[in-house]
């Protein structure tokens, strides 16, 4: 049987561990998914969308650490949030589990860490927690698309929220024009491998193309390689986890996501 008053204190948990927004879908409204999910978790009925919101100045800034740490601490407040969330389900007898939001990530053909098990974007499209964009993100009213997306699998049946009835995205075209590679085109089409090869400047194609060009250079140059700055940003990716570039296309909804930030204080 649906259950809304316990959708209510999932989300009051959700709110108060870590989560910005947080909707719910019942995995029968996400076909696309509902195969892999009865895999993960049999008998899911319902998945849990949480949304953890960037600090918009730490991810507009020119030095990028700023922005590759606030990442790294919105991240960790989608984990920390669905973690939460998933052990207040299980102590209350509903097998639940929370998902990863990005990595660890299928790294097998097809898919080759480009293909989530849940498309989070379009949970959050039908869990009611904003729209699509035209940069292919989702865009809520409250953070615009400076947000992080994660979510919990659960046997529960949580009662459901439902997808936005207006669009959120005025359609403004900030977002195409800002990109620095043009791998946007509008409507949400994005070019992935114009995109991948900005943000993951030292990420998988940089340490495949790495170890390989070590094989063809002689013992000065490998020396030289290795001494370089770039191994040394390799190795701060490995380190922190945290490898992306360029956020300018979360960062463009700023009139609607800053008034309300500012709301908080
Ligand atoms: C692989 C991946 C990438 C790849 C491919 C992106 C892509 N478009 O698939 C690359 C490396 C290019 C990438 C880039 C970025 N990513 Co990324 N990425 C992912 C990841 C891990 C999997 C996505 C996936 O499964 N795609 C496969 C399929 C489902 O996508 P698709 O075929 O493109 O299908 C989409 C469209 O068809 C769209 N769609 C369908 N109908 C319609 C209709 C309209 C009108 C529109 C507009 C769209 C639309 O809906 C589908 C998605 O819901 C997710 C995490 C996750 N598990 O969701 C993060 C995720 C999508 N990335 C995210 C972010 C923030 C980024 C970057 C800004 C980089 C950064 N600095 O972090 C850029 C933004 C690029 C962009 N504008 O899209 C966030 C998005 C947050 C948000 N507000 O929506 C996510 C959800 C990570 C997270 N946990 O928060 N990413
Ligand atoms: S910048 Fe404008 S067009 Fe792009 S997603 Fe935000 S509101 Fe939509
Ligand atoms: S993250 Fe940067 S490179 Fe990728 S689509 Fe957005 S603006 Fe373009």
């Amino acid at each position: 049987m649906v259950n809304h008053e316990l959708a209510k204190k999932v989300k009051d948990v959700a709110l108060a561990h870590g989560a910005d927004l947080v909707g719910i879908v019942k995995v029968a409204d996400l076909p696309e998914h509902e195969e892999r999910i009865s895999r993960i978790l049999p008998y899911s009925l319902s998945v849990v969308v949480i949304a953890a919101r960037h600090s918009l100045a730490a991810i507009s800034s020119s030095n990028n650490q700023m922005a590759q740490f606030d990442t790294i601490h919105t991240y960790n407040e989608c984990a920390r949030s669905s973690h939460t969330v998933s052990r207040f389900l299980e102590s209350g007898g509903f097998p639940s589990i929370a998902m990863p939001a990005f990595i660890p990530i299928d790294m097998q053909h097809p898919g080759k860490g480009m293909r989530g098990e849940i498309c989070w974007r379009r949970a959050g499209v039908r869990a009611g927690l904003g729209s699509y964009g035209e940069n292919g993100l989702l865009v809520t009213r409250e953070f615009g698309s400076a947000i992080r997306l994660a979510g919990v699998l659960t046997t529960a049946d949580l009662g459901p929220d439902h997808p936005l009835e207006k669009d959120v995205c005025d359609h403004c075209g900030k977002c195409v024009s800002a990109c620095p590679v043009a791998a946007l085109s509008g409507n949400g089409v994005i070019n992935k491998k114009l995109c991948g090869g900005n943000i993951f400047k030292y990420g998988f194609r940089f340490f495949q193309k790495f170890v390989e060009g070590l094989y063809q250079k002689s013992d000065p140059e490998i020396t030289k390689i290795i001494a370089g700055h770039e191994l040394r940003e390799m190795w701060q990716t490995f380190m922190t986890g945290n490898y992306y570039y360029c956020y300018e296309c979360q960062t463009q909804c700023q009139a609607k996501s800053l008034p309300n930030q500012q709301s908080k204080i």
